[in-house]
């Protein structure tokens, strides 16, 4: 067998390993509420319909694969039939050529969710084929479980739903981002703890949880958002730091909201995806509180390298 075909392949199949494919949208403008009109912002962000209706967000991960929160999912077999996975989307209302719509292959909820504490409200969505990806369907990178966000960093909440409790967002439903700071687990604990609020829990985030938001409220993740994308910069990528889970209210002094955190799940992710890749943020490396993530310069050196390798290997 000559080594012509065989180097071919084998360096086919490490270039999108090596090349990191997700996290990076082709462009990206900060700004205020309305995500950049362009739609180029957030391509993994997805809408999950039920019966035509929006019910909650999602994050597409690979090609067949969407994250979302298992609170969306309180009638599995139903959904799955009845549901469709919009990607690709802007205007709920509106949408373009480039939008797509998937049918769901299986809903797999976290085996330790439990409605009540929301323990484990996280959910892999499989659509029914994979999905092309263009510069507006882009997969978020995942972070691995011992990935540390900068807690200056500016991470981002997205997607369509309400814009206050009880209001939601007025046609053509376009789709909003709002920047929330990180809050470690044991902070937002005690400013639960020490906010008055009905039902008074006790340290009612979990392990495998995080907050987002101000003490001050005003900005937050509300109802609609569900299972949608908390998105930080790390290493020049936006990676999934959580999914939207839960809150008492929206955006209330004292009570941020509140996110399952996709480190604590990695592995439970990589056990349904077999080659599901991860970055490690924060470690091995200058993780800098500001990171270029939409910089073109990344990654170049190392296709320079792998193209010089593959001539090489053919010669
Ligand atoms: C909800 O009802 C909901 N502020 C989701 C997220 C938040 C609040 C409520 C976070 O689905």
């Amino acid at each position: 067998m000559s080594m012509v075909p065989f180097s071919l392949a084998v360096w086919l199949l490490l270039l999108p390993v090596l090349l990191k494919v997700c996290g990076k949208p082709a462009q990206r403008i900060m700004g205020g509420e309305p995500a950049p009109s362009d739609g180029l912002s957030w391509p993994w962000q997805v809408s999950i319909l039920y019966r035509d209706q929006p019910i909650c967000g999602g994050a597409l991960i690979a090609e067949k694969w969407v994250l979302s929160a298992a609170h969306c999912f309180p009638n599995i077999k139903s959904q799955t039939t009845h549901s469709d996975v919009v990607l690709g989307a802007y205007q709920l209302l509106n949408t373009s050529s480039n939008t797509v719509t998937s049918d769901i292959q299986q809903i797999i909820l976290h085996p330790t969710y439990d409605s009540d504490s929301s323990r484990g409200d996280i959910a892999l969505v499989e659509l029914k084929s994979p999905v092309s990806f263009t510069k507006y369907i882009l997969p978020i990178c995942l972070p691995e479980t011992s990935a540390k966000f900068s807690m200056e960093e500016s991470c981002y909440v997205t997607g369509w739903g309400d814009i206050q409790p009880g209001v939601e967002l007025p046609p053509p439903l376009t789709l909003q981002e709002v920047k929330v700071p990180l809050i470690d687990r044991e902070k937002c604990n005690s400013l639960f703890n020490a906010t008055q609020h009905e039902p008074q829990l006790h340290n009612p985030v979990g392990p495998g949880m995080i907050c987002a938001g101000y003490q001050e409220g005003g900005k937050d993740s509300c109802q609609g958002d569900s299972g949608g994308p908390l998105a930080c910069p790390c290493d020049g990528h936006w990676v999934l730091a959580g999914v939207v889970s839960w809150g008492i209210g929206c955006g209330r002094p004292g009570l941020p909201g509140v996110y399952s955190s996709t480190p604590f799940y990695a592995t439970w992710i990589s056990q349904h995806i077999p080659n599901m890749t991860f970055v490690t943020c924060g470690k091995g490396g200058t993780t800098s509180g500001k990171s270029e993530v939409n910089g073109r310069e990344q990654n170049y050196p190392v296709v320079t390298l792998l193209l010089v390798f593959f001539t090489l290997t053919l010669l």
